[in-house]
C-alpha cells in the first residue's frame, strides 16, 4: 500500500497540469463526466494504486481517496477510470501535512466533490502520482454519506448501490433495523452500521426517529480472526440482548441505566461466519447501546466493522433466460438482493441480461417477528409463483400485464421458514413487487431484515 509518489517532475507538470485542469474545469460543477482520453503517460517512476470495483447499480458515486501530503503546496495525483477517463484531484494547504487524510474534493475546494458516474459492472480505477512527496494508498466509493476514518473500515464496503440502502454487496459491519416503536415493530429506516458503539444521549438515533420509545435490531455475521475463547458484552440504556447463532448470550431487556451483559465463555474458530443478532430499545432519557467482546490475544474492544459483514443477509437472486414453454432455462448471472421491488419498465434487470424472456428466482429463509397469519401480496408483470415453508402459496405462472394475487399463511415466531419467489418476463414491461401485512405489520414491501441466506 503507501505508494510512495515519487520524483520531482514539478517543471513539465505545470504544462501537463493546466492542460488537464482546464480540460476537467467542466467536471466541477456536476458529476464527473468522462473526458474521453487516458491519463497522460508520465516519465518513470511514478507511482499507482490501481483498484477495481464490482458496481451493482449504475449511478453516480462519490470517490474518497487517502493521501498525505508534504506540506501546504499544490499536491495533486491523477484519477483514471477504465483506461479512457482521467481527471486531477488536487490538495491544497487544506489538508494536514504529514498525517494520512481521506479527500473527497478536488482543486482546493471543498464544496466541489469528485463524483463518478459508473455502470453496472466491474470498473478499474487508477491513481497516478504528479508531485513530488504526496502518498496515497486507496479509494473508497460511496453513494451515500459515510465519511471514511482511519484505513476506511468504516465505509470499507466499496460501493453501496444507489437504488438500496443495503445493496447485494456484502458490507462491512450489521445490517441495522431502526424502529420508531419499542417493541421492534414499525420499521422507521434500514441502514449498515459499521458497529454497535452508540451515544445517544437524549437524540433520536437517526434523523426522523423518536428521541424515546425506539428500537434497533442488527443483524450479520462475526468472523472471529483467532481461534480461542470469547467473551461477548452487550451494554444498553436501556433493554439490550444479544445472540450468537440463534442463542440468547445475554438478556437484559428491561428498563434500566446504562448495564452490561455479559455472555458465557464460547469457543469460536477463526475466519468462520457466526451469525449475530442484536437488539435494543430505549424507553425514555438516555440512549446508549455497544457490543463488545474479548477473547485470544483481543483485550475487551468494541467489536470492529472489520470482523462484521452482513453478507447472509437479503435473498440469493438468480436470473435466468426463459425456454419457449416460459420454464426457466440457463442460468444468467446469480447475486443477492435485499428485497423484492423491482420495476424494470421495458429495460433490462441489469447489465449483460436481456430485456424480455428472462425469469428471476429469489430464495432463502424467513423469518416472522411474531406468530400469527400473515397475507403475501405479489405484484408482477409478468407471472409469478411464491412458496413459503413448502407450500406453494401464489400460483400465477402465467402472461399479463402488472397483476396482484395474495395468500394467506400462519407463521410462527423466530422460526425460520423456507422461502422462493420465482418470477418471469415475457415481453414489454417488467416489475415485480412481494409485499406483507400481518399482526401489526401494515401492508408494505417484505424487508430485508427477515431474509437471510441458507
Ligand atoms: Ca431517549
Ligand atoms: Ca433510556
Ligand atoms: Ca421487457
Ligand atoms: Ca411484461
Amino acid at each position: 500500500m503507501n505508494t510512495p509518489f515519487l520524483q520531482s517532475l514539478i517543471p513539465r507538470i505545470s504544462i501537463l497540469f493546466l492542460i488537464t485542469l482546464l480540460a476537467i474545469s467542466t467536471l466541477a460543477l456536476s458529476p464527473v463526466k468522462r473526458v474521453s482520453a487516458a491519463c497522460p503517460t508520465l516519465p518513470t517512476p511514478n507511482g499507482s494504486v490501481t483498484q477495481t470495483f464490482d458496481i451493482v447499480r449504475e449511478g453516480d458515486y462519490k470517490v474518497w481517496s487517502r493521501m498525505m501530503v508534504p506540506d501546504g503546496n499544490l499536491n495533486s495525483y491523477y484519477i483514471e477510470i477504465d483506461n479512457t477517463t482521467c481527471g486531477v484531484v488536487v490538495g491544497d494547504g487544506a489538508i494536514p501535512s504529514k498525517v494520512w487524510t481521506w479527500v473527497d474534493y478536488r482543486d482546493g475546494n471543498i464544496n466541489t466533490k469528485i463524483k463518478v458516474h459508473l455502470t453496472a459492472g466491474n470498473h478499474t480505477i487508477r491513481m497516478i502520482g504528479k508531485e513530488t512527496g504526496v502518498k496515497l494508498d486507496r479509494i473508497i466509493l460511496r453513494s451515500d454519506a459515510c465519511i471514511p476514518a482511519d484505513k476506511g473500515d468504516n465505509c470499507a464496503s466499496g460501493t453501496v448501490d444507489p437504488a438500496d440502502p443495503v445493496s447485494g454487496t456484502p458490507s462491512k459491519g450489521l445490517l441495522a433495523t431502526y424502529f420508531k416503536d419499542q417493541a421492534l415493530t414499525q420499521i422507521h429506516k434500514t441502514q449498515v452500521d459499521p458497529a454497535i458503539n452508540f451515544a445517544w444521549g437524549e437524540a433520536a438515533p437517526v434523523s426522523g426517529a423518536p428521541t424515546d420509545h425506539f428500537s434497533v435490531r442488527w443483524q450479520g455475521n462475526v468472523f472471529p480472526t483467532a481461534t480461542g475463547d470469547y467473551t461477548f458484552y452487550m451494554a444498553g440504556d436501556d433493554g439490550v440482548r444479544l445472540w450468537l447463532n440463534d442463542k440468547l448470550i445475554a438478556d437484559g431487556w428491561k428498563d434500566q441505566s446504562a448495564t452490561e451483559y455479559t455472555s458465557p465463555r464460547i469457543r469460536l474458530t477463526a475466519n468462520r461466519p457466526y451469525k449475530l443478532k442484536a437488539e435494543y430499545y430505549d424507553n425514555a432519557y438516555d440512549a446508549t447501546a455497544k457490543l463488545s467482546w474479548s477473547g485470544p490475544s483481543i483485550a475487551k474492544q468494541i467489536i470492529p466493522a472489520s470482523v462484521l459483514n452482513t453478507h447472509a443477509i437479503g435473498l440469493k437472486t438468480s436470473y435466468f433466460a426463459l425456454t419457449s414453454s416460459n420454464d426457466f432455462g440457463k442460468t444468467l448471472l446469480i447475486t443477492t438482493k435485499p428485497n423484492i421491488n423491482a420495476d424494470w419498465g421495458t429495460g433490462s434487470p441489469g447489465t449483460g441480461l436481456p430485456i424480455d424472456r428472462f425469469g428471476v428466482r429469489w430464495e432463502g429463509l424467513l423469518t416472522a417477528p411474531r406468530d400469527g397469519t400473515y397475507t403475501f401480496i405479489t405484484e408482477s408483470d409478468d407471472g409469478a409463483r411464491l412458496t413459503v415453508n413448502g407450500k406453494a402459496i401464489i400460483d400465477d405462472w402465467k402472461v399479463h400485464a402488472k397483476t396482484k394475487r395474495s395468500a394467506t399463511i400462519a407463521l410462527k415466531a423466530n422460526q425460520a421458514v423456507s422461502f422462493r419467489l420465482s418470477y418471469f418476463e415475457n415481453y414489454k414491461a417488467a416489475s415485480v413487487r412481494l409485499s406483507w401485512k400481518g399482526p401489526q405489520i401494515a401492508e408494505s414491501v417484505v424487508p430485508t431484515g427477515v431474509f437471510r441466506q441458507r
